[in-house]
């Protein structure tokens, strides 16, 4: 496929202007690649002779012989101190960011340019051919975004170890929780045979810096257990292959009992000698077919899924079996931490589900072998559009710690409305544990400094599917793009993320650039503010969680509740009154979100049980926020499809047309949201409206 939708951010779009397109195809026409080039470097020269033939017409000449003609450099260079080679000029200074020291880190690289004229020089340098990857596209997208590249001092590497994606693909052909189309990986209860696209897909992981992904849904089915059996291996094997060749280490999603259901063993008890003999064979065979296989990620005890409570074990049991077996090979257990009581019932008032996760693990600090990662969502309930950040974050000292953000938009609109997500993202990486002391953001647990932890970082649900754009909305593109940039490195802001992809994206008009970016910007606020007001979250239709039903789950067993009656509304969290949840938090968090002066208002909900006249501090009662809100959501959201429509002609008809007609629905539906939530409110409440707008 070679259309502008199905390119997302590769587009390699032609460069028009003469004089930059010169320099680059000087700069850029011969590449020198040392002898012993990875094939992951190789990879990456690939793909730079590939845009260079789209963006500048040539086909870059790639020799080994030194040169004195301006050209590129590219070579590894591995552990010792780039600048005490005297491999470029001014390398050290360059250096200076991140973690970064005058030793290049694996999946780091320098980009240097020296020289003029016919006698220029780029080189780039990788740590290992991952970070030949990395520096290639960081080369490209200047390219793309038409920055010159004379001057050029650039060092990085990622903050971030472990850069997942996590497909919740089945075999059947479906995504759970996908919005767009069906699987790219398997049809018809196999692996399909064309794996052409999941080799682009490779291509667009990898551009953004990821390095592991998980291609079977964690909540794993039948033919899915049977993935790390050798009836399946060879074909995972082939996969493995194609991700390896872009530096993204493959796992799998198990089944926890998998040695009871096809391993022929009575129990999958993992304190049973023949249970965790059969995963130690296990492990073999798949490390027999996949050498670097990464490891497994679990879902237990969860959802009705399996795991050790069957048994009257605790997690740590369970996920210290897997690590023995791994560990010979070097292999990673990571297991998540989404485990609640999902069978409440709503008049039970002492049950918390917010509380869960803390609860079920922080007492298993310290029991974790070193080859376990926990996987943490990013808030204790469930990818809402607001909620507070896990206090499971930072109160396990001795526990490898992952982060999980879910770029498919589940909660969020599910790609059928635009919802940036990276603002919300930097806020959970910003935010301040307190853990140890000031300073101890969630953005410090994740690339294990503050605890020192050996293995860390962030994992998210995908967004994509076979749509020909990937990810269903055109503009759902940037999440998938801004995942990868902001954990590779967090400091990046939200703005300029998306101001790279629209580039790279729709290319330089600066027009199309500033009204993209600024919809994208726009887009989680507007969101928010016609759906589920100031933190309560849910009040979404069950099971597809798509579209307004305030009470939907409010009489259901899954423990997510607003408790809103004639009087008021929220969720008492409080140590006082309330669940105690707040108390999960370090000081001063928990007394900031315990006091009711105190609480931001866009979480006071979450915290508490209020009066529609309680007061914001916004200077507005709830129940006028609740109208208020809604009524600027829906206005707002029709804002987004005339912002679009002013680009008629500036962006290729294909794209244009597909993003209106999303953005179309979008407005529609955010009035249908608006509707229904300002006349839930109105009749529970009584209360008019300030302004006498129609509420039905
Ligand atoms: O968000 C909920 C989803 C489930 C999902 C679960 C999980 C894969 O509604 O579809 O199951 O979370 O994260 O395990």
């Amino acid at each position: 496929m070679n259309s502008t939708l199905y390119k997302a951010w590769l587009q390699y779009a032609p460069i028009e202007d003469r004089e930059l397109a010169a320099a680059y195809s000087r700069q850029l026409g011969t590449i020198v690649v040392d002898q012993q080039q990875s094939r992951v470097a190789n990879a990456a020269v690939q793909e730079l002779k590939h845009a260079c033939q789209s963006m500048l017409g040539i086909v870059p000449n790639i020799t080994s012989e030194a040169l004195n003609s301006s050209h590129l450099e590219v070579r590894i260079h591995v552990g010792a101190a780039a600048a005490a080679e005297g491999a470029a000029e001014g390398i050290t200074e360059a250096m200076d960011r991140g973690r970064a020291d005058t030793q290049l880190d694996p999946e780091g690289f320098t980009l240097v340019h020296s020289g003029q004229g016919q006698q220029e020089k780029l080189v780039l340098i990788g740590g290992s051919g991952k970070g030949i990857l990395y520096g290639v596209f960081h080369l490209l997208r200047l390219l793309a975004s038409h920055q010159p590249l004379t001057g050029l001092k650039v060092a990085d590497q990622p903050v971030n170890r472990l850069r997942m994606i996590n497909q919740w693909d089945n075999v059947d052909g479906t995504v759970e929780r996908g919005y767009s189309g069906q699987s790219i990986f398997y049809e018809n209860g196999r692996f399909t045979d064309n794996l052409e696209r999941v080799r682009d897909y490779a291509r667009l992981l990898a551009s953004v810096g990821m390095n592991a992904i998980s291609i079977n849904n964690v909540n794993v089915h039948e033919i899915e257990t049977r993935f790390i059996t050798a009836e399946y291996l060879p074909t995972v094997a082939k996969v493995a292959d194609i991700f390896r060749e872009y530096g993204i280490t493959l796992y799998l999603s198990i089944n926890f009992a998998a040695p009871l259901h096809i391993g022929g063993v009575s129990t999958s008890d993992p304190l049973n000698e023949e249970v965790r003999q059969w995963w130690k064979d296990a492990a073999d065979e798949i490390y027999d077919h996949i050498p670097d296989f990464g490891g497994f990620l679990v879902k237990a005890d969860s959802e009705h899924r399996p795991g050790p409570f069957a048994y009257g074990r605790d997690h740590a049991d369970g996920a210290n079996m897997l690590a023995e077996a791994l560990e010979p090979h070097g292999g990673l257990v990571i297991w998540r931490c989404f485990v609640y009581n999902c069978m409440q019932d709503w008049r039970d008032r002492s049950t918390d589900r917010a509380r869960a996760a803390y609860d079920h693990f922080t007492p298993l600090d310290g029991r974790f072998k070193d080859n376990v990662l926990l996987q943490i969502k990013n808030g204790p309930m469930d990818f809402q559009v607001r909620e507070p950040v896990s206090p499971l974050f930072g109160s396990m000292k001795e526990t490898n710690q992952v982060l999980e953000f879910q770029v498919a938009q589940e909660y969020t609109g599910q790609q059928r409305h635009v919802c940036y997500l990276v603002p919300q993202w930097k806020e959970v990486l910003d935010f301040d544990t307190y853990a140890d002391g000031a300073g101890s953001e969630v953005k410090k647990i994740t690339n294990g400094s503050l605890h020192g932890m050996k293995y860390s970082g962030i994992a998210a649900v995908s967004n994509i599917g076979n749509d020909e754009n990937w990810t269903g909305h055109t503009l759902a593109q940037a999440n998938l793009y801004g995942f990868g940039r902001l954990i590779w490195n967090p400091e990046l802001s939200s703005e300029g993320i998306a101001e790279e992809w629209t580039r790279l994206t729709f290319g330089n008009d600066e027009s199309v650039v500033k009204t993209v970016c600024r919809m994208l910007m726009q887009s989680w606020p507007i969101y928010e503010s016609y759906t589920s007001p100031l933190g309560v979250g849910w009040m979404i239709t069950p099971h597809t969680h798509y579209g307004p039903d305030v009470d939907g789950y409010e009489y259901s067993r899954w423990g997510t509740y607003h408790f809103a009656d004639r009087d008021g509304m929220g969720v008492d969290r409080t140590m006082a009154t309330g669940t105690g949840y707040t108390a999960q938090y370090f000081e001063p968090n928990a007394a900031l979100y315990d006091s009711l002066e105190d609480c931001p208002d866009e979480l006071l909900l979450f915290f508490h049980h209020v009066p529609y006249s309680h007061m914001l501090k916004s200077g507005k009662t709830v129940i006028q926020h609740i109208y208020d809100t809604h009524f600027e959501g829906a206005e707002a959201a029709a804002g987004l499809l005339d912002a679009w429509t002013s680009l008629e002609g500036k962006v290729d008809p294909e794209r244009f047309a597909q993003v209106a007609q999303r953005l179309a629905d979008q407005a529609e539906h955010a009035k249908h949201w608006r509707d229904v939530i300002n006349t839930y409110f109105y009749r529970k409440s009584g209360v008019p409206d300030d302004s006498g707008r129609i509420i039905y």
